[in-house]
């Protein structure tokens, strides 16, 4: 039996005290996905005990340029929370974070409540209220952004801070074709288009939405939800600005700076 409390406590704890410590699965090898995911909602609860509030879902490793940079190879889900979002035009403090990276996203906002069984792609697009462009920055709490499946799991995926461009209307788009340019500095560093995430950014939704009718959840109205990576993602340093360029869907921008929050 694993002891989900400590491990929920152990890893935040490495995040306050920003310290990377050895995956999980080191100790506990045979950490099943299920047991990772008790672990991941009882961190999120103490998240929620100390005064955060959940705001929506973002699904992780929904793309091969990440699962291969990761070396896992299905999608995971996780949960963010308000203290997670930045402010427009807030910079990123580095020193608050362990070794962040950030990566471009399609954004949904549903307008509806949305749960499988049975949920489609064009399920999601109809309980969508809008879209934006986002940049997802990430923080494993493990040494190197080492893990497994389960240890990213346990993680809450990585999820750390996330920003947002502004709201477009989803009618606009054909979601698999708008295209994505990640600029560091000003140089193209990372390209792909909307189709990189399981063919279509809204098949994540629908993924995720059918996951929690499983579970007895639903994703909710008024939530963001985060489709996944479409490229890997970029490390950032104090002083860096990284920009994701997404055609019409907009554009949002990061700089990052020394400090912490
Ligand atoms: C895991 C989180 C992945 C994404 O969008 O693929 C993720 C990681 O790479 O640390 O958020
Ligand atoms: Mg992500």
């Amino acid at each position: 039996m694993i002891d989900v409390a400590k491990w929920a406590e152990h890893l935040l704890e490495a995040e306050a005290e920003r310290r990377a410590v050895p995956p999980i699965t080191d100790a506990e090898s045979g950490l099943t996905v299920d047991e990772a995911y008790e672990i991941q909602d009882e961190l999120v609860r103490r998240r929620v005990a100390r005064g955060e509030t959940v705001v929506g879902a973002k699904l992780g490793l929904t793309s091969r340029a990440k699962q291969q940079a990761m070396g896992v190879d299905e999608p995971v889900y996780g949960v963010v929370t308000d203290a997670m979002l930045l402010a427009a035009e807030q910079p990123l403090a580095v020193d608050g974070l362990i070794h962040p990276r950030a990566e471009p996203e399609i954004v949904f906002i549903l307008g509806e409540d949305l749960a499988g069984p049975g949920v489609t792609l064009h399920d999601a697009l109809d309980a969508t209220a809008a879209v934006c462009a986002g940049l997802e920055v990430i923080d494993s709490r493990y040494e190197d952004f080492r893990f497994t499946l389960p240890d990213v799991v346990a993680d809450n995926t990585s999820a750390a801070r996330f920003a947002l461009g502004p709201r477009s209307a989803v009618s606009d788009f054909d979601l698999a074709l708008v295209g994505c340019v990640v600029e560091v500095d000003g140089l193209p560093h990372e390209t792909a288009a909307g189709a990189a995430t399981l063919g279509h950014p809204a098949e994540a939704v629908a993924r995720l939405a059918n996951r929690q009718g499983r579970l007895g959840r639903s994703l909710r109205a008024g939530w963001v939800v985060l489709s996944g990576g479409l490229t890997n993602a970029v490390p950032l340093h104090a002083g860096h600005h990284v920009a994701a360029a997404f055609g019409r869907l907009g554009h949002i921008s990061l700089r990052s700076v020394a400090g912490g929050r």
